[in-house]
C-alpha cells in the first residue's frame, strides 16, 4: 500500500492519496481535506461580503382627477385642498390641467391611503350632487 499526503498551495488543502493494490484491483482512494486557518479567507466564495438583501418596497398609488361638464370649478378646488391638503395655487392647477385634458395626477400615495382619499373626495362630490370622480392606479 502506498499513501502519499499533498499539499496545495494554490488552495488550503491537504489531498491523502492511497494506492492498494491487491491480486487484480488497484484501489485509489483520495481524501481532501480543507483546511481553515483563522481569519484567514478560505476561499473566495467565501471571502465575498454577502449583499444586503434586496428588499421590494410596497407599490405606490397615483390618485387621478377625472373631468366632467358639470362640477363647478370652485368646488373641485375646495375638494383637492381639503382632502388631499394641497395650496389654492396648487390645486388649481391641477383642476385646470384635468379640465383641459380630462384627468391629472394630484398626488402619488401608499394603497391605502391613496384608496381612502379618493374614496373620501368622491363622497364630497356625491353629497352636493357632483359626477366629481377620482380613481386610483399603481405607478409604473
Ligand atoms: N369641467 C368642469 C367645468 O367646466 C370643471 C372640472 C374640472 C370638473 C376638473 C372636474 O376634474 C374636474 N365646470
Amino acid at each position: 500500500m502506498t499513501v502519499l499526503v499533498v499539499c496545495s498551495f494554490i488552495e488550503p488543502t491537504v489531498s491523502v492519496l492511497w494506492q492498494a493494490s491487491g491480486k487484480d484491483t488497484i484501489i485509489k482512494t483520495r481524501l481532501c481535506v480543507r483546511i481553515r486557518y483563522f481569519g484567514v479567507p478560505v476561499s473566495q466564495s467565501e471571502t465575498k461580503t454577502s449583499a444586503k438583501p434586496k428588499t421590494q418596497q410596497p407599490r405606490r398609488y397615483k390618485v387621478i382627477l377625472l373631468n366632467d361638464d358639470y362640477t363647478p370649478q370652485e368646488f373641485v378646488v375646495s375638494v383637492l385642498r381639503k382632502v388631499f391638503r394641497l395650496t389654492t395655487d396648487q390645486a388649481s392647477r391641477v383642476m385646470i390641467t384635468a379640465h383641459m385634458k380630462g384627468s391629472c395626477v394630484v398626488v402619488v400615495l401608499s394603497k391605502d391611503i391613496a384608496e381612502t382619499k379618493a374614496q373620501e373626495a368622491n363622497e364630497m362630490g356625491k353629497q352636493e350632487g357632483y359626477p366629481l370622480q377620482f380613481t386610483t392606479e399603481p405607478e409604473e
